[in-house]
């Protein structure tokens, strides 16, 4: 799909030209998710490698009715990131919630999957959001008065750096409110090859989806990369706890975007997806930091995925 430059996130640009620009070349993962890069991740979860997906879904399934009495009695449901909402209708048929409250920066795909859940859930009301909701973001006024249950899953919290992760836990709470509630998904730390067999697939999904990028700054910003100059890297960084996703150059490379050259010499790489892995304790001392009170917490039998539901933290709490 062409766009013309007035239809380009302005910020994609910044973003794109500033994380070339730096010491470790980086680009915000965010930006993986275009319309293309949505449909890939979409495939990304039903590959046989990429269990986080699978498993979340036959948690909510198996715990649904538990976790609907500790999570929404009447509350209006506000999804951070929905996607293709498609572990949606487990939450809204159990929850039965009086509203349900899509937000995602991806327009074209937001609208599609909230289509869906209109036709799926006749009586239900359906207001979607197109936002990036690590800005600020105005929940609709039909649900004012409403108890708020934020459903935030796939283990996307897992895209921030911690200090970034605490960051975007309190803005949740602040955009929620006190009295709300948040349900989350966190991918647990396990062994590297199972980790990386999760982010390499033998069929070359995960690597179309990062190299996805490169097309898309391509189309959306007139550059001229090769992108076959770059091959798509999974790597498990201990210290930090997370999965890496790079662009490493196969061979020297340079190109322009917006008149600025660039140069990567071969073996350099863009930087362009963290994925972070959380035990129990640092799953839920996250939570705390971020302002949110562990109440239950639920993991299939192999540990391999948490669900963790939570409440905002009052302004003032003992001691
Ligand atoms: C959408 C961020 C949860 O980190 O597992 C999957 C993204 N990237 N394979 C993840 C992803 C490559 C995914 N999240």
């Amino acid at each position: 799909m062409l766009k013309t430059p007035d239809e380009v996130d302005p910020a994609f640009r910044a973003d794109v030209l500033a994380g070339l620009a730096e010491p470790i070349p980086s680009i915000p993962a965010r930006w993986l998710y275009d319309l293309r890069g949505s449909e890939l991740f979409d495939d990304i979860t039903r590959l046989p490698s990429y269990y986080p997906t699978r498993t979340e879904t036959a948690l909510l399934e198996a715990k649904m009715p538990e976790i609907a009495t500790l999570a929404c009695r009447d509350c209006a449901i506000v999804e951070f990131g929905s996607g293709s909402s498609t572990k949606t209708p487990l939450l809204l048929e159990t929850m039965k919630p009086r509203a349900y409250v899509p937000i995602d920066i991806s327009g074209e795909y937001l609208r599609d999957s909230a289509a869906r859940v209109d036709a799926q859930f006749p009586r239900l009301p359906v207001h979607p959001v197109e936002a990036d909701f690590t800005k600020e973001v105005a929940l609709p006024a039909a649900i004012e008065g409403l108890r708020r249950l934020g459903f935030f899953p796939g283990s996307t919290i897992g895209n921030f750096i911690p200090r970034s992760a605490t960051d975007l836990l309190r803005h949740f709470r602040d955009i929620l409110g006190t009295g709300s509630k948040l349900l989350i998904g966190m991918d647990r730390v396990k062994p590297v090859e199972r980790l990386l067999a999760a982010y390499d697939d033998p069929q070359g999904v995960t690597a179309e989806f990062n190299l996805n990028l490169l097309h898309r700054i391509n189309r959306e910003l007139g550059a001229d990369i090769p992108v076959d100059a770059f091959r798509h890297e999974a790597r498990w960084h201990d210290m930090n706890g997370r999965v890496e996703m790079h662009l490493v150059a196969v061979r020297d490379t340079a190109f322009a975007i917006d008149g600025r050259r660039f140069a990567f010499a071969k073996g350099a790489s863009i930087h362009t997806e963290n994925s972070h892995k959380y035990g129990a304790r640092g799953a839920r001392l996250l939570l705390l930091a971020g302002g949110w009170t562990p109440l239950a917490e639920w993991t299939d039998a192999a540990g391999d995925f948490a669900l963790i539901l939570a409440e905002a933290q009052r302004n003032r709490f003992a001691p």
